[in-house]
């Protein structure tokens, strides 16, 4: 064969392996998340915008109002991927905001303020894709998707291959909590659904009983309408026998909703309506919860097996009954079979920083009798927090980073109240890993506690937050725009705000999907992305923290130091200066020592830290002084304001 068509011939022969599901061989804690709202990513295909009979309010054009919708769309991801724009910036996994048909408006006062389902959470047929996000035609022109189910289903199957070929996984976020206000309480007694009063969206919790007046609505401008699927379908040629439990009111608890319960812990949490939105009775003892638990699993058994996704993040976890998680984690592992459980992700969202409360949904509820995982590891809101403690307090300023200390060893440790289990379950999942390996750490979101780029923090603190991120062990999840470090404006540091949900490329810049990857910006995440992926102690699991900022002295002033690998991979030190001066990792008699999580000197005789040039430098922006104390190491690292730094070992 001559050689350059054998050259050829192989890389073909990749390409095509490289497009089928079952080639991801890679962990997931190689993979490096990236988060984007489907709706606020890129307009792609505007003839979707308003969908055929929808209410034309809902939709803005300009962009701007975060409560309506901005067009972007499934046809946006998939030029954005064609353009290698994800490759380049080197994320191996998409998680999008959920896909499903959703209720188009919730809103009792819809003259001033339309609430849009743009964001996916609102639920009205979970087995349908919302017409919003699918496009009249393939990216290639040559497939027609008909107007339908079917053709929804076609478009979302396509993206995810498209994804595929590309070496990028899809992450769905699912709900199992709740669907959209597809039922309204008749508060009036009238028979009718009367939605400009309030009282007939959101009624007072009631904690005796649930309410006798609850009936479906039916409003198609804003796709108000009975959930679905309410009985056995097939779509793309797969059979999904389903009870229909999603559209009986029986399903549903019907206990109205009081302000106060989303943060309680009293049981509340977990029973009543979220706002407007109608709470599925997942109580393990309720007549329905088999047929429930089946429905779903059934419904998300699909996209894994039919549309190819990759793993679910689920919402609204702790909203939901503990034993529900146990049925529904494991029956979905059942009915997948071992090969492709052994494939999938669930994390889920606990919006809570105690790992306690975290931890606990990687347990089983009959734990210790079953150890397996429930749902395999979280969002580490912990981390995140505690990130933002350091590095986002306003105005330049900085804290301390013992709550990242505190995060790292919660994935390995046990809580101090007597109790005989580790904050997150050490029990391997069926791939290999437990809940601590693959905890999902990000420091900004689309909820409330918004972007971590917000008025007065710079763009340098928000580099620092997300180095951090990729330094973790675990999963790191970057959130759109933060390849660019995307400001939010309208909101500052100690606000609770969703307006960092603002379109990323605009539909008055389309060419930003081409240019953003010459970013200064982009290109440094880009960096410590492959830096992260080809330096196994930053991938892999083992992290020692070395030195946090302490108050004795100001000479380390902003610091934070930690080691990654040592035993289990060639050892990386990972130093980092909040402040606005130069500082280092000592303090008058105290130098940094140099251990592994095992207390093992990461250095010996004859060897020395040499740091990682990084495109964010300045000329020399860290300098080492490494002393030996007997056979111990220690080191006065000094580092430049805000800057983050990696040191290799190496022989002198
Ligand atoms: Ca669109
Ligand atoms: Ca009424
Ligand atoms: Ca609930």
């Amino acid at each position: 064969m001559n050689f350059y068509l054998y050259l050829f011939t192989v890389f073909i022969l990749s390409l095509q392996t490289s497009c089928a599901k079952q080639d991801f061989e890679r962990p997931w804690n190689k993979d490096v998340i990236y988060f984007v709202m489907t709706d606020r990513f890129f307009d792609g295909d505007p003839s979707n915008n308003r969908p055929e009979g929808s209410d034309p309010l809902l939709y803005d054009p300009a962009q701007a109002h975060i409560d309506r919708y901005h067009g972007g769309d499934f046809r946006g991801l998939e030029l954005a991927l064609e353009s290698g724009y994800f490759n380049a910036l080197g994320v191996t996994t998409i998680w999008i905001t959920p896909p499903v048909r959703n209720v188009w408006n919730s809103s009792f006062d819809l003259h001033d303020a339309p609430k849009t389902g743009y964001h996916g959470y609102w639920a009205q047929d979970f087995l349908d894709i919302d017409p919003h996000l699918v496009s009249k035609r393939s990216l290639d022109g040559h497939v027609n998707y008909p107007d339908s189910r079917e053709g929804r289903m076609q478009h979302y199957k396509d993206l995810v291959e498209r994804a595929h070929s590309k070496g990028i996984k899809i992450v769905q976020d699912i709900v199992c909590n709740h669907a959209g206000p597809v039922f309204y309480y008749d508060a009036n007694g009238n028979d009718a659904f009367d939605h400009q009063l309030k009282s007939e969206w959101i009624q007072p919790y009631n904690d005796s009983s649930r309410y006798g007046n609850a009936a479906w609505t039916d409003i198609p401008k804003w796709n108000l309408a009975r959930t679905e699927p309410g009985s056995t379908q097939t779509v793309l040629g797969q059979r999904l026998p389903l009870n229909g439990s999603l559209a009986q009111l029986s399903s549903y608890g019907r206990k109205g909703m009081s302000p106060g319960s989303l943060g309680a812990s009293n049981g509340e949490e977990v029973l009543c309506d979220f706002f407007s939105l109608r709470d599925f009775n997942t109580a393990p003892d309720s007549p329905h919860f088999d047929a429930l638990v089946d429905d779903f699993v059934e419904i998300y058994a699909f996209y894994i097996e039919t549309i190819g996704v990759d793993g679910f993040r689920i919402d609204t976890v702790k909203h939901v009954h503990h034993g529900f998680w146990d049925a529904f984690t494991h029956r979905l592992r059942e009915r997948l079979g071992a090969e492709q459980a052994e494939k999938l992700i669930l994390f889920g969202e606990v919006y809570d920083g105690n790992p306690a409360a975290l931890g606990q949904y990687t347990y089983r509820s009959d734990w210790p009798e079953e150890q397996g995982p429930a749902i395999d590891s979280l969002l580490n809101f912990q981390f995140c927090y505690a990130v933002r403690s350091y590095l986002r307090t306003g105005n330049d300023s900085f804290g301390t980073a013992h709550g990242i200390e505190n995060a790292i060893r919660a994935l390995g440790s046990r809580p101090q109240d007597g109790r005989e289990r580790p904050y997150y379950n050490q029990t391997a999942g069926p791939d290999g890993l437990n809940a601590s390996e693959k905890i999902v750490n990000f420091v900004e979101n689309h909820d409330g506690i918004n972007r971590f780029r917000v008025r007065g923090v710079s763009q340098a603190r928000h580099f620092l937050a997300n180095a951090l991120t990729l330094a973790m062990p675990g999963i790191p999840c970057l959130y759109y725009g933060s390849e660019t470090a995307l400001q939010d404006e309208l909101a500052g540091p100690n606000e609770d705000a969703e307006t960092g949900r603002m379109t990323y490329i605009r539909a008055d810049n389309p060419q930003a999907l081409e240019e953003n990857p010459q970013d200064e910006h982009f290109q440094a995440m880009a960096e410590l992305i492959r830096l992260r992926q080809t330096l196994p102690a930053l991938h892999g699991f083992e992290i020692q923290p070395l030195w946090v900022d302490s108050p004795a002295a100001e000479t380390d002033d902003g610091i934070f130091a930690f080691a990654r690998g040592g035993r289990d991979a060639a050892p990386v030190v990972v130093v980092m200066n909040a402040s606005d001066k130069k500082a280092s990792t000592s303090i008058p008699g105290h130098r940094m020592q140099l251990i592994d999580s095992s207390g093992a000197p990461l250095l010996q005789p004859g060897e020395r830290l040499e740091r990682v040039p990084l495109l964010r430098d300045e000329g020399d922006t860290a300098s080492v002084e490494l002393v030996w104390e007997g056979d111990q190491p220690k080191a006065s690292i000094k580092a430049n304001p805000e800057s983050f730094h990696l040191f290799r070992v190496i022989k002198e």
